[in-house]
């Protein structure tokens, strides 16, 4: 998927169709001069649906096209006639997508299912016509109803992928190389910060357990609060069962004073406690990447202020392979015991 068809928020208008309005008629048959009243009801109006559709990954749709709009109802017509319903519109929505107020920024609903249903934005309902308000002194009623207006309101769409295991670690840290080792998913994969600007998910295979990991963007000290984008990234771990946090040995082992393993750990973890306490409670594991880059007598050296600190550590490398099987069976061990 190409960076700019990855959208993960937008803003739509979705309004329900009004409902027709009632008639007010009354019956004619030969040789009698005035019959009762026969206007019927009026249509109601099409409603604004959402449907949870897994073959969908982004708000890209909803993006471009921001107003939805149902069919009114039918006005209602003589010798009893209800007006034909107002037809839906029913939108598409990848799964993990939240659906807030616009105004209050309330939750009213998250996607979750293949095929799941809600109304968006109801139709209103029809008018009644004259035949509802015949009483025993007015045989010849002339009132009827107006319809109902439907629902019109603004509503924020918000994607949280769904995924079983997020990575997390600052740019660079080598995330995408690893859900490229164990799964199917080919990011890209640079040797710079912030190759990946979107979130991708790969499908996990090990015997009879898959489960999906999600490559999020690198986090930065103020993620929290929004700093490159963090916030946004965030929110698409916020639904996993665990996390692995990658750490970087290549600053230290280059001399870079203003990063270390620890330092760097700290600096994540404050970022994901300012986030979301849940997130800063969930399962993880702590792994020291590219272990094939740091040669044997140092080793200890940069593992020791971790452990120290009551860090349990494992290394890996997605290039030489240490550590990968293990870890991928500790995730899918986990996801069983779920
Ligand atoms: N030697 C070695 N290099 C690695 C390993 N894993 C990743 N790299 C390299 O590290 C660099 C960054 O890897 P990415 O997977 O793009 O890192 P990332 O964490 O996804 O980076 P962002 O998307 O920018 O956050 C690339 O040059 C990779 O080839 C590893 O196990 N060993
Ligand atoms: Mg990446």
């Amino acid at each position: 998927m190409a960076t700019s068809d990855f959208i993960d928020e937008c803003r739509i208008q979705v309004c329900g169709g009004d409902g027709g309005r009632g008639c007010a008629s009354f019956r004619r048959e030969k040789f009698v001069p005035k019959g009762g009243p026969d206007g019927g009801d009026g249509g109601r109006g099409g409603s604004v649906i959402f449907e949870g559709d897994e073959g969908m990954a982004t708000l890209l749709d909803t993006h471009h096209r921001k107003h939805y709009r149902a069919k009114r109802g039918d006005h209602g017509r003589g010798a009893q006639k209800t007006g034909h319903g107002g037809e839906d519109v029913v939108v598409r929505l990848p799964l993990g997508t939240v659906v807030k107020d616009d105004e209050s920024g309330e939750t009213l609903c998250e996607v979750l299912k293949n095929g799941e249903q809600w109304v968006a934005a109801a139709g209103g309902r029809g008018g009644w016509g004259n035949i509802h308000f015949a009483t025993s002194t007015n045989r010849t009623p002339r009132e009827f109803q107006p319809g109902e207006p439907g629902q019109d309101r603004w509503l924020r769409l918000e994607l949280k992928v769904l995924a079983d295991v997020g990575l997390l670690g600052f740019p660079n840290a080598g995330k995408s190389t690893l859900v490229s080792r164990v799964s199917a998913a080919k990011p890209r994969i640079a040797n710079y910060p912030f190759t990946t600007l979107h979130p991708n998910l790969g499908m996990v295979e090990i015997g009879d357990t898959r489960f999906v990991m999600a490559d999020i963007p690198g986090l930065i000290p103020g993620a929290h609060m929004g700093t490159g984008l963090g916030d946004r990234f965030l929110r698409h771990v916020e639904r996993t069962r665990s996390l692995v946090h990658l750490l970087d040995p290549e600053p230290p082992l280059r001399g870079d004073e203003s990063r270390g393993l620890l330092s760097d750990y700290r600096a994540l973890r404050h970022e994901l406690a300012s986030y979301s306490s849940d997130l800063v409670d969930r399962a993880e594991i702590v792994c020291i990447a590219k272990s094939d880059l740091v040669p044997d007598e140092k080793r200890e050296l940069l593992s020791e202020e971790l452990t120290n600190a009551g860090i349990d550590v494992r290394w890996i490398s997605s290039s030489s392979g240490e550590g990968i099987s293990e870890l991928v069976q500790e995730l899918a061990k986990d996801m069983q015991s779920a």
